[in-house]
């Protein structure tokens, strides 16, 4: 956590928790670790992002208009609001992204804040070089915003005790990790950090 680090929080919402239209086994097992993280940036007056998968109720995304899921993360919808245990601290910025009905979008980096700027840029005018990632889902948009991160440039440590993965095949998570590992991801414990 040295200057230049934030902590990326990714899509710990209520559809990809247990229970939920999209729930992720363990999905509410990150939210108290990663709140514990985001006290921490804070405190050391450092960045915290929250994405959230924030969909249209029509989109390509959806199994119903040719896509790979259920229904989930609706704009406004109770399962798209961030899961109870999560503690996001004051200015906190939230990521919204999976607005565009035309694309997947899993990427924080294809996400914007409620001004339309995008997380790339967020990061490039706060000076951020390091950037720590948990949340959900490790194969999906955890995966994609790391690989990502790495693409811009960026310093990259995954909280390996701050994600959880949907598995649609079971060793999904693990080869994404090993992807990361890969493309040059670092790993880390939140207490480790
Ligand atoms: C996600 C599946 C569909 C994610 C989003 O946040 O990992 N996964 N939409
Ligand atoms: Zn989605």
């Amino acid at each position: 956590m040295e200057r230049g680090s934030a902590l990326l929080i990714v899509d710990v919402q209520n559809d990809f928790c247990p229970g939920g239209a999209l729930g992720v086994p363990d999905g509410d097992r990150v939210a108290v670790p990663l709140s514990r993280a985001a006290e921490r940036f804070r405190g050391a007056g450092l960045p915290v992002f929250a994405s959230r998968d924030w969909h249209p109720a029509v989109t390509r995304h959806f199994k119903e208009y040719g896509g790979m899921w259920p229904p989930h993360c609706v704009q406004g919808s109770p399962g798209a609001a961030f899961h109870p245990d999560l503690r996001l601290p004051p200015g906190t910025t939230v990521i919204s992204k999976g607005i565009d009905p035309d694309r997947d979008s899993y990427s924080a980096f294809e996400g914007i804040n409620d001004d339309g700027a995008t997380l790339g840029s967020c990061l490039a005018s706060l000076g951020v070089g390091h950037l720590y990632i948990g949340g959900l889902a490790t194969d999906y948009c955890v995966r994609s915003s790391a690989l990502d991160a790495v693409r811009a440039g960026l310093t990259v440590t995954l909280l390996t005790d701050c994600v959880a993965g949907v598995e649609l095949q079971p060793g999904d998570s693990a080869r994404a990790l090993e992807e990361m590992a890969e493309a040059g991801v670092r790993f880390a414990t939140v207490d480790g950090i």
